[in-house]
């Protein structure tokens, strides 16, 4: 299995993040990416790529280009600004405010784009978001010239990253690109399962009224964690997308025995569905270690997780999402290539 990374995809690096009350240390930062990449390489899961680039179109098929060209100017209006340390926005526009024309002001246009304050905006966020959207992209052209699975090492990560907004440590929805790119190019049904500990809200969003694109979710109740106000029970889709978005809310402290009755219900809907490509949104942070996670997860249990995706038979491609215990990302991540490939 081809794996895709990029230098670029470091240069992402945020140094503290609001959590808790409080300024805490980043914990979406590069060494997660370095440390898939060696095991990658430790374990021989197969050769590793460099991204090509796509430019603006694919990203366009997704995301508005306003908020691109928010996301590509900030950095520079935000120094203009006199500011020199990573941002984060602090007013955000909740119900009863008025859906305005983006302000013109830097802090307004960043509430405006944002939907969390726990997401720092960094002086090269744009450079590695493009590169990880284009990783994303280039391992789903490996799908279309005919691989079984690829593998792309993204980061920053995008489940959370919605056609106009950022948050959850997301600003380009990796994983949304490249479906749509699939589609684009002629493959008629694409699935996207999104196993990370948190709701995929972005790509929920992206694809809710369409029946091209089905979307399952397995995830910590949002009732119980972030991002809480999606990735409910009761949403399954709309419009033309009636029934083809599903989402298995599990408790927290679920451990294996959970987990596989809800991966197995996913796997049916997969069944049934019969998609031309599988995309996995790869989130490590079901991990019983995670620090900001609370499932039950051992290390054991991402290899029975890929066995079980390879069983579907299905063209394959895995995208990174989160994942934040970095001493076991490795180990975890390539465990689920490594079940998939046995
Ligand atoms: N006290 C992904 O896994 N909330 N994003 C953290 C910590 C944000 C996670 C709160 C979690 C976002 C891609
Ligand atoms: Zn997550």
């Amino acid at each position: 299995m081809k794996t895709v990374f990029s230098l670029a995809q470091l240069a992402h690096a945020p140094e503290l993040e609001i959590s808790d009350g409080q300024l805490t240390p980043a914990v979406e930062i590069p060494s997660r990416a370095e440390i898939v990449r060696d095991e990658v390489i430790r374990r021989r899961i197969g050769p590793l790529w460099t991204p090509q680039d796509f430019g603006r179109a694919p990203l366009e098929r997704v995301h508005t280009p306003d908020y691109l060209d928010f996301l590509e100017g900030f950095w520079g209006r935000w120094t203009e600004a006199g500011r020199t340390r990573d941002a984060f926005p602090y007013v955000l526009p909740v119900r009863q405010l008025r859906p305005t024309p983006t302000p013109l002001a830097i802090d307004g246009a960043l509430g405006r784009y944002a939907f969390d304050t726990g997401t720092p905006l960094t002086a090269h966020t744009w450079e590695a978001a493009t590169a990880s959207a284009n990783t994303a992209l280039t391992a789903a052209r490996f799908l279309r010239e005919g691989d079984r699975a690829a593998f792309a090492l993204c980061r920053p990560p995008g489940h959370h990253a919605a056609a106009d907004y950022y948050g959850g440590y997301c600003f380009l929805n990796n994983a949304a690109i490249a479906a749509q790119w699939l589609r684009d190019q002629g493959t008629a049904r694409v699935a996207i399962l999104d196993i990370d500990y948190h709701h995929g809200n972005g790509t929920q969003s992206i694809f809710y009224d369409r029946s091209d694109v089905m979307v399952l979710n397995i995830h910590a109740d949002p009732r119980q964690d972030y991002p809480f106000f999606l990735g409910h029970a009761d949403e399954t889709g709309e419009k033309a997308g009636t029934g083809y978005t599903h989402n298995w809310p599990l408790p927290l402290g679920t451990d294996w025995t959970g987990y596989a009755a809800a991966l197995e219900e996913a796997c049916r809907w997969l069944g049934v569905y019969s998609p031309d490509v599988l995309i996995v949104s790869l989130g490590l942070d079901t991990y019983e270690a995670d620090p900001i996670s609370k499932f039950r997860l051992v290390s054991d249990d991402y290899l029975r997780i890929g066995a079980r995706l390879a069983r579907l038979g299905k063209p394959t491609l895995f995208v990174l999402e989160g994942g934040y215990a970095v001493d076991a990302l490795g180990l975890n991540c390539v465990n689920v290539l490594e079940g998939f490939l046995a």
